[in-house]
């Protein structure tokens, strides 16, 4: 298993220095690959001394995430002033220059921003084709990267544009670009009611699954628990289809530390995917998929009360 985690848990603990946040990182058991924010993560090292960083520390940068701040805050790709949809562009082909630097894969887009507080705020179809135009502009300068849509139904906006599995999948489709997926992030599932390990598995079923955050909540914030706390046994369901799909892509743990130790918390989180890993293992991916086809809700709640008599050596 690939396992990346959230760098900006341990930046309150060594004063804001990504450098030493890298560090701390690597010393964690299991943790083997970064995704680093753009442009934040890289405010006071350039991306080559970053770069050579992670070499030494034997961590490979799976991708970086953009991060869109105030300038964007009307809108990111869909604003209604073109000129601010072109600073969002070009900050997106420098996170792609940067990211080819680090040797990551992944360029993931959260457009935060892009969507509406208002009825009659947004003029839906223009902002949808702009969207998609830029999204598409950029899979084409950079087809050597995936580009990946993380979506988030609400917050920052009341609603944003694309805000679930369906309307992304739908993007992703209009787009038609190889290199154009689907960021599935477990908490945003919740939010909008999704099953989460239906989501994944449309998207994985297209081979559009580029990026996998996994975190836990109640559903109505993103509220970014550990791995596996509230909602045990769709997190299981969720481990079950990127196994049945031989997802190879990084895990990364979106969770946000704010009483916990964040270096506890994350070692928690690696303990957590491990024996969740470890149960689907032991029962089997064929006898899982055996009770699926059962389609028996009873035969499901027997096989998930039969893990807890399981050993897990983890
Ligand atoms: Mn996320």
């Amino acid at each position: 298993m690939k396992l990346a985690t959230r760098i900006n848990s341990i930046l309150p603990k060594v004063d804001g220095d990504i450098i030493k946040a890298l560090e701390i990182v690597s010393e964690i058991d299991g943790i083997t690959c970064v995704d680093l924010n753009y442009p934040e993560h890289f405010s006071n090292y350039s991306a080559d001394e970053i770069n050579k960083t992670l070499k030494d520390l034997n961590i490979h940068a799976n991708g970086l995430a953009l991060r869109f701040r105030n300038h964007f805050i009307n809108g990111e790709f869909g604003n209604n002033n073109k000129l601010i949809a072109e600073d969002a562009f070009t900050l997106c082909k420098e996170a792609a220059d940067t990211c080819r630097v680090l040797g990551g894969k992944v360029l993931t887009l959260w457009l935060g921003f892009d969507g509406f507080d208002y009825p009659f705020q947004v003029d839906y179809q223009k902002a949808w084709s702009q969207v998609r135009e830029y999204v598409t502009a950029l899979a084409d300068y950079a087809p050597d990267l995936q580009i990946s849509i993380e979506y988030k139904p609400y917050q920052e906006r009341s609603y944003a544009l694309i805000d679930s599995i369906g309307l992304t999948l739908l993007m992703v489709n209009e787009i038609n670009r190889e290199n154009v997926g689907v960021t599935v992030d477990y908490c945003h599932m919740l939010m909008k009611r999704e099953n989460p390990a239906y989501g994944l598995s449309l998207a994985a079923e297209k081979g559009k699954l580029f990026g996998v955050h996994i975190n836990d909540g109640y559903g109505t914030h993103d509220d970014g628990l550990m791995v596996g706390t509230v909602s045990l046994m769709q997190t299981l369901e969720f481990m079950y289809y990127l196994k049945k799909y031989n997802y190879d892509g990084a895990i990364y743990f979106d969770t946000f530390p704010i009483r916990e130790e964040p270096v506890a918390e994350i070692r928690q989180n690696v303990k957590a995917i491990r024996i969740i890993s470890s149960l689907i293992d032991q029962l089997g991916l064929a006898e899982i998929e055996k009770t699926v086809e059962k389609n028996d809700a009873i035969s499901v709640n027997k096989m998930f009360f039969s893990m807890f008599e399981l050993k897990v050596n983890k």
